[in-house]
């Protein structure tokens, strides 16, 4: 599927730390310790509504993470997803009298548009759930061969395909619950409100993930061979596109923290069985939920603020990811209007900080900058060291005189300053 145009990343003098992430699996911040190129996996939308600020922070997360890693001088190679066929886009598509693959193109075109916006850098493969059903059946099927996998019959009068759903066997994984590290009650307690159903008569577990729903009666299929037709499970789809794409055992599993169960666990059990090897991936790194009037943002709730909302009436996308760039990864925040006031304030005194042919030297604060991105994405670490930076600027070279020879003004270093925003923060001003 095609991605959008990728932003030019400008060279800056010297090179990034080696990156730490906090790893889900691990409970603990990690370094990365990619090869010359580096493997990551995000996953991507599922098309049916536009891209909301939690969708944004998760893909401005990821980009800042894909900047360090090139910075400490690795190539990345990027995979996500679209999720392009899958009961909420059906659910929606039908409410809306629309068709769900208008609804999903519309969407997808949306999203590249903010995405583009935003400066993030576009993945090398941008694979749509559909393009990957080969794959899924071929996994499928060796699975059912292989006896990891089983067929569940159809409800009566559900199906139009006589081969039934088929599930994956967890009893036969070793090490399920090792990317989420939650017990089973945890579990249980999330799974049929993130799309699991363990209520399914017929299925061994309750927890085991769908792999292939056989064609229903008014529902999108594709021939499966001996699957008969149908269409992959969600985490199936994950599982493959990853697999096709990086291989097993790539650096970085990314999404955000409504993925870690069942998503993230389920894609991993699944590619463990697929390949005999683990681990899936060597990290699990998870964005935190941003919410609305003390609630998750969520296309299922409705409390959403929409990128391309606040693009058209007038709001400079840098201002939204200096909004996003304001808070951790790792902390749950609240999208208001002051964090949307507070980030254009930003961006206006930073322009006028650069704006200048001299300034403070550049060189501690690129330093500080890299630290903090290594330092387990301390984007508002970042940010610190660039206020105190324009600061200084805007003060004039008075402010540094104690301190410096002359008059502690560099020549070039807004240039500087700017490039390394650019570069490292994706902050274009
Ligand atoms: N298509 C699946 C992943 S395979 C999916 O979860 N799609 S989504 O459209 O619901 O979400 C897209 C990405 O945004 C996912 O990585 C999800 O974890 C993340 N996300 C969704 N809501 C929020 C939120 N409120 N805050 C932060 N990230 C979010
Ligand atoms: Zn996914």
């Amino acid at each position: 599927m095609k991605s959008w145009p990728s932003p030019f990343i400008p060279a800056v003098p010297g090179t990034g730390l080696p990156v730490h992430v906090y790893d889900t699996a691990s409970a603990a911040v990690r370094q990365l310790r990619p090869g010359p190129t580096a493997r990551m996996y995000v996953c991507g939308i599922t098309p049916y509504d536009a891209t909301h600020i939690g969708h944004a922070a998760t893909y401005v997360t990821f980009d800042l993470l894909g900047r360090a890693l090139r910075d400490a001088g690795h190539e990345v190679l990027y995979v996500q997803n679209v999720t392009d066929v899958d009961e909420p886009l059906l659910q929606r598509a039908a409410r809306d009298g629309v068709s769900w693959q208008a609804l999903a193109e519309d969407e997808i075109a949306l999203f590249r548009e903010d995405m583009t916006a935003l400066a993030v850098i576009a993945p090398d493969h941008y694979i749509g759930a559909v393009e990957g059903v080969p794959s899924v059946v071929k996994a499928v099927t060796d699975l059912l061969s292989e006896g990891t996998a089983y067929r569940v019959e159809l409800p009566e009068g559900e199906g139009i395909s006589g081969a039934g759903d088929v599930y994956f066997d967890l009893s036969s994984a070793t090490d399920f619950g090792s990317v989420s590290r939650w017990d089973r009650d945890q579990m249980m307690a999330v799974y049929a409100e993130r799309g699991g159903d363990p209520e399914r008569a017929g299925k061994r577990d309750e927890l085991d993930p769908l792999l292939w729903r056989a064609a229903r009666t008014g529902e999108p299929s594709w021939p499966g061979g001996d699957l008969g037709d149908g269409r992959p499970g969600w985490h199936i789809e994950c599982t493959t596109i990853a697999l096709d794409y990086l291989g097993m055992t790539f650096d970085v599993q990314g999404g955000g923290t409504d993925l870690v169960f069942p998503h993230h666990e389920m894609s991993a059990v699944q590619a463990c069985g697929i390949t005999g090897a683990a681990p899936f991936a060597l990290a699990y790194v998870h964005q935190a939920m941003v919410g609305l009037d003390g609630e998750k943002m969520s296309k299922s709730k409705g409390n959403l603020v929409f990128v391309s909302t606040l693009r058209r009436s007038g709001v400079d996308p840098m201002a939204i990811r200096l909004a996003v760039l304001a808070h951790h990864y790792r902390t749950p925040w609240q999208w208001t209007d002051q964090v949307l006031e507070q980030a254009q304030q930003r961006l206006a005194t930073w322009r006028a900080g650069l704006s200048g042919n001299g300034g403070p030297p550049a060189g501690s604060t690129i330093e500080r900058i890299r630290e903090c991105l290594a330092n387990d994405l301390d984007a508002p670490g970042a940010l610190d060291a660039v206020d105190e930076w324009v600061l200084q600027s805007l003060q004039g070279p008075a402010s540094l005189a104690s301190t410096q020879a002359g008059d502690g003004f560099e020549l070039g270093a807004p240039g500087l300053v700017g490039r390394a925003l650019d570069a490292l923060l994706g902050v274009r001003l």
